[in-house]
């Protein structure tokens, strides 16, 4: 002790000015990081969540960016009274700190802050998995998925062809199944295998969901109006050699392109000339299909 109080004052006074000066650095850097890379506010905002095309999809961004927002919130308040910490008590002297035992208050404060904050998140993540999962009573569409090694196929159980049988569209190793769907309609998947487990995902919907024999799995969703274009489908669950290459394409377009498909598919025209007949490209344009000439490794 016995320092000029004067001395410490200004000594004070400059390692607050420095503190300023980092803070301010640190806060231009990141800004112009920020700036220079182009990132609108949405992007921002979006914290590294890929962009969906369904209301279900917004949900769960806005789920996400909420979980990052307060994640963010709790680290800053953190590393707040980690440096608060280690300037407030960093070592002055020799002399030993007031060494104290517990403070019932604080203990009391950090064990149900936590529980809350879990609370919350887990209350906002049950409303938005209740908004993804739900299935209406009547849905605007239903399409029947039938997943088999090593493809799909489609199928509209309520549009019957001129033999009464359901219109729709089988993969094989020539051609990638092209699921066709409108925009601005609820539709229902209904999912069946008819050897193993697969899984249907469109990455855009941002959803996939197991395809199990002896099963029928379901969910519903609405493609955003606007949103009509291609997006490619896949098979999340390995379900054998050619599991990767296990891949479709759903083809979003307007309710009226979608009843002129249909009306050509009824009428007895294959996928690929329904959808030449709407406008659409007659084949996948967002994958292709797989070399069937690999062989498997002989044993030695
Ligand atoms: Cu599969």
């Amino acid at each position: 002790m016995g320092a000029n109080p004067s001395a410490s004052a200004e000594r004070r006074t400059r390692r607050s000015g420095r503190a300023g000066r980092f803070a301010a650095v640190t806060g231009i850097a990141g800004a112009t990081t920020l700036l220079l890379s182009g990132c609108s506010t949405e992007e921002v905002l979006r914290f590294g969540w890929p962009e969906g095309i369904t209301p279900q999809a917004e949900q769960m961004m806005d789920l996400w960016t909420g979980s990052a927002i307060a994640a963010l919130v709790v680290g800053v308040f953190v590393w707040g009274l980690i440096f608060w910490a280690v300037i407030r008590y960093r070592k002055k002297s020799d002399e030993l700190p007031t060494q104290t035992r517990f403070n019932l208050p604080i203990e009391i404060l950090y064990t149900a802050v936590p529980f809350l904050i879990i609370a919350v998140l887990f209350y906002y993540t049950a409303v938005v998995q209740t908004f993804v999962d739900k299935q209406k009573a009547n849905p605007d569409l239903t399409v029947s998925v039938v997943a088999f090694k090593w493809n799909w196929q489609f199928l509209y159980p309520e549009e019957l062809d001129q033999e009464r049988q359901p219109i729709g569209t089988v993969g094989s190793s020539e051609e990638i199944p092209v699921l066709v769907v409108p925009t601005g309609e609820r539709i229902r998947f209904v999912e069946t295998s008819n050897d193993v487990i697969h899984s249907f995902w469109v990455p855009a919907l941002l959803f996939k969901r197991d395809v199990i024999p002896g099963r029928t799995n379901s969910f519903e969703a609405t493609i955003n109006p606007g949103e009509e274009g291609a997006y490619v489908g896949r098979c999340a669950e390995l379900c054998g050699t050619y599991h990767a290459n296990m891949n479709f394409e759903l083809r979003a377009v307007t309710s009226e392109k979608f009843d002129q498909f249909i009306a050509a598919k009824k009428a007895g025209a294959s996928t690929y000339d329904a959808l030449e007949q709407i406008g659409e490209s007659p084949v996948s344009t967002t994958t292709t299909p797989f070399k069937t000439s690999r062989t498997a490794r002989q044993p030695s």
